[in-house]
């Protein structure tokens, strides 16, 4: 019921067609041309391409577990040159427990970036409720990103369709909502075998991440997201991009929150 509707003259097979590409880039590690350049695709086409691309995914078993917003901070969408605040899904295939191993067949070009998470309950979905009653816990994460299409290029309309670039993530330890204290000004390190690669400030994601809650709500109501929940949001990185090295190990720090880390090769 929930679902965007699409412009009627959009041909749905193609659609389907886009949201195949993508598929199969991903799968074969194999980037294609952005879309953008013989057809630009407008935010509902593009969002159902998404929801198309989700939806082999889940056929295939995958579940959905989770949200994702991009280019919540002004870095990121300075470096990418996209300024409007996106939403993508994640999956349990998706997931990297913490302290282990990136698998090694993940992605194109990868890069990683930290941010913060949140576990919501049930009142996220109750569009009446305060956003914010919905934070059951917080912790820091590590997202890597990865772009289906060549040269990591895309416009606003390429990036939702290939779900906002999700490829990976790992969630370090939870604390409740109620002793995590506020969050809008937390120093946030990005490493690289121990060594500081990118630092950046909490206060960088929508002036405070607890507004990405309100905004994942908004995004996937109107663009037609499962919500629900249970579900973990990732709420945008906190600094720009880094290249995810191909051996070592990769951690994210939120002060005051603890830190995540995975290994690479
Ligand atoms: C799109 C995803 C951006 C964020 O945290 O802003 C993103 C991309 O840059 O490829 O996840």
């Amino acid at each position: 019921a929930a679902v965007a509707s699409v412009d009627p003259s959009t041909d749905p097979a193609g659609i389907e067609d886009l949201a195949r590409a993508l598929d199969r880039a991903e799968r074969r590690r194999t980037p294609v041309a952005q879309f953008s350049a013989d057809r630009p695709l407008d935010l509902d086409t593009a969002y159902a391409v998404q929801r198309s691309l989700i939806a082999r995914r889940t056929a295939r078993g995958e579940r959905v577990v989770g949200l994702k917003l991009g280019f919540t901070s002004r870095e990121k969408a300075r470096q990418m040159g996209v300024d409007d605040v996106i939403i993508g899904a994640l999956t349990d295939a998706m997931r990297i427990d913490d302290g282990c191993r990136v698998p090694d067949d993940r992605g194109i070009h990868p890069r990683v970036e930290p941010e913060v998470a949140f576990l919501l309950g049930p009142t996220f979905a109750d569009p009446g409720a305060d956003p914010s009653t919905a934070i059951v816990a917080v912790a820091p994460a590590l997202e890597i990103i990865d772009s289906r299409y060549r040269d990591f290029r895309f416009d606003l309309g390429d990036v939702v369709a290939d779900d906002a670039s999700a490829s990976a993530f790992a969630i370090g330890p939870w604390r409740a909502a109620d002793e995590a204290g506020p969050l809008e000004n937390r120093a946030v390190v990005l490493e690289i075998d121990g060594r500081a690669v990118a630092t950046g400030s909490t206060a960088a994601i929508l002036g405070d991440p607890v507004r990405a809650v309100a905004a994942a709500r908004r995004l996937a109501r109107d663009h037609g997201l499962e919500l629900r929940g249970g579900m973990v949001l990732l709420a945008g990185a906190a600094t720009a991009a880094v290249p995810m090295p191909a051996n070592g190990s990769v951690a994210a720090e939120v002060s005051g929150l603890g830190r995540v880390v995975v290994h690479v090769g």
